[in-house]
């Protein structure tokens, strides 16, 4: 990987002398020891792809490669096209290591704004989807890509563009024993299981094409809730088919888990692909009795089960508080409700300390599989020490896309209060999206500065998730 030492860059670091509110990232670390234990007694018990290897379906059980029951428990992102700043391996390596979940959901949208289907980006989606699929492998974690239909309520209204993106992505992921492909989130609207089966026979010969075992997911009516419906009338020819029910705790009880019962006692496959604990519309309060009564019964019958959704959306189903801004790195203090549950649900009563196994490993340096050449930037100016990773490049109707995720470090003897810089490109850049500062441009030149929660740095101190999207000329490098 090439590395571009430059520094065309101006720092301005207002240097005060009052020390650093412990706001400043400070993080509470467990005792060494301890940690080891946690990590030591989780490892043997987390179904990883290391130990459990390809999965199949018998009879109506998930099963590794030597017929073993496997249960799959993880979290899915909201829409990737909404929050693209959680797909980053600090924070899979967090969830798979300190949270103990084995498996990530990547949702794509494919009808709401920025949808796949409705104008949204699609080589910057793909994108999202390659990346969250290396981090996943990586972190030796299960990945489920999500054909996420919503307001497009019957998975054939966009059934071409269906075909296309699974053929797309089973071919770049044909090596891969991780990855499941979810088809259709949730039919809705009155789609019928005729229509929904009619839909699965075609996807599915698209990805067993290239991938001939991996599991495929496949919604049921009713925003995935009428499993009954599948299990009178299963799709045949192919193995390694499940079939989903979602549920929102406060909304679905006992009469939701007796249709999930029922279908698997009648011999169907069902895989809870997504779940919250609040109520349907991912909002309100939230029920944990049931909750705990959903999850009682899915270990019961070793269903896999996925938590929506990782954001920090200001709503109940979100797991990080919407004041928090950080996007790896997670204490318990940064969890919502949904998050403290989730957490303690997964990983048992351990105490979260915002470290992941390998939080010394600068995973977000390696460039995406499908990126090569990493125009990335190490840069000192003044007291600040800027890192300038290239997360992800795509192109998009004769545009360069670029992604940057910045670390920036107050390398002084001195706390700061603030701090901003420029950076400035081989060309002119237009800026599509930032998140954790506030960013300008001019030609070539990104401004960014910090915003009220990441400008207090200590001595030493140093932020991370500043990240960027821009797009300008192909070969665009920072000076
Ligand atoms: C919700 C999101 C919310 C978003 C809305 C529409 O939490 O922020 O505004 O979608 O895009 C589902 C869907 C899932 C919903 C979720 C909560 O699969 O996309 O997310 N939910 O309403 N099914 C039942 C509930």
């Amino acid at each position: 990987m090439k590395k571009h030492m430059t520094f065309i860059t101006v720092f301005l670091c207002l240097c005060l002398a009052v020390s650093c509110f412990s706001a400043c990232g400070k993080k509470s670390e467990k005792p060494a020891e301890d940690k080891q234990k946690t990590e030591e007694k989780s490892e043997s018990d987390i179904q990883s792809p290391s130990v459990c290897g390809k999965l199949s379906v018998e009879g109506t059980q998930l099963v590794d490669e030597k017929g073993k029951a496997v249960q799959l428990r993880g979290l899915s992102t909201h829409g990737l096209s909404f929050y693209p700043q959680y797909v980053n391996e600090e924070l899979f390596d967090q969830f798979r290591h300190d949270w103990k979940a084995n498996v990530i959901r990547l949702a794509m949208y494919t009808a709401e704004s920025g949808g796949y289907c409705t104008g949204g980006d699609k080589e910057y989606l793909k994108n999202l989807i390659r990346s969250g699929v290396e981090y996943a492998t990586n972190q030796d974690m299960y990945v489920i890509v999500d054909w996420h239909i919503l307001s497009d309520s019957n998975p054939n209204q966009h059934k071409a563009e269906a075909i296309d993106f699974f053929a797309e992505m089973s071919k770049e992921f044909s090596d891969h024993n991780n990855v499941i492909y979810e088809i259709c989130n949730e039919p809705n609207g009155g789609t019928s299981w005729g229509e929904i089966k009619s839909y699965a026979q075609e996807v599915i010969p698209v990805i067993r094409a290239n991938a001939p075992d991996a599991v495929i997911l496949v919604g049921t009516p009713n925003w995935s809730q009428y499993v009954n419906e599948a299990a009178a009338d299963p799709i045949t020819g192919y193995d390694n088919i499940m079939y989903t029910l979602h549920f929102y705790a406060a909304t679905h009880k006992d009469d939701l888990r007796n249709t999930m019962t029922a279908a698997i006692d009648a011999g169907l496959p069902v895989f809870v692909s997504e779940y919250g604990i609040c109520d349907a519309s991912g909002n309100g309060g939230i029920d944990e009795a049931q909750a705990n009564a959903w999850v009682e019964i899915m270990n019961q019958y070793n269903v896999s089960y996925v938590a929506w959704n990782i954001s920090n959306k200001n709503e109940t189903s979100a797991i990080f508080k919407s004041t928090v801004e950080k996007t790896s790195g997670f204490t318990e203090e940064d969890l919502s409700d949904s998050g403290k549950w989730l957490y303690h649900t997964l990983a048992g009563d351990a105490s979260l300390s915002g470290s992941g196994k390998a939080s010394s490993t600068n995973s977000s340096s390696k460039a995406p599989a499908s990126q090569s050449g990493s125009p990335n930037a190490s840069i000192q100016n003044g007291d600040i020490e800027v890192t300038a990773v290239l997360s992800n490049s795509w192109e998009s109707n004769g545009r360069q896309f670029y992604q940057y995720t910045l670390t920036v470090k107050n390398t002084s003897k001195q706390p700061c209060k603030s701090w901003e810089t420029d950076l400035k490109f081989s060309g002119d850049i237009s800026l599509s999206d930032g998140w954790n500062g506030q960013y300008s441009v001019r030609g070539n030149t990104l401004h960014i500065s910090s915003v009220s929660y990441n400008g207090q740095l200590t001595a030493g101190g140093s932020t991370q998730d500043v990240g960027f999207i821009i797009s300008g000329a192909a070969g665009l490098k920072i000076q």
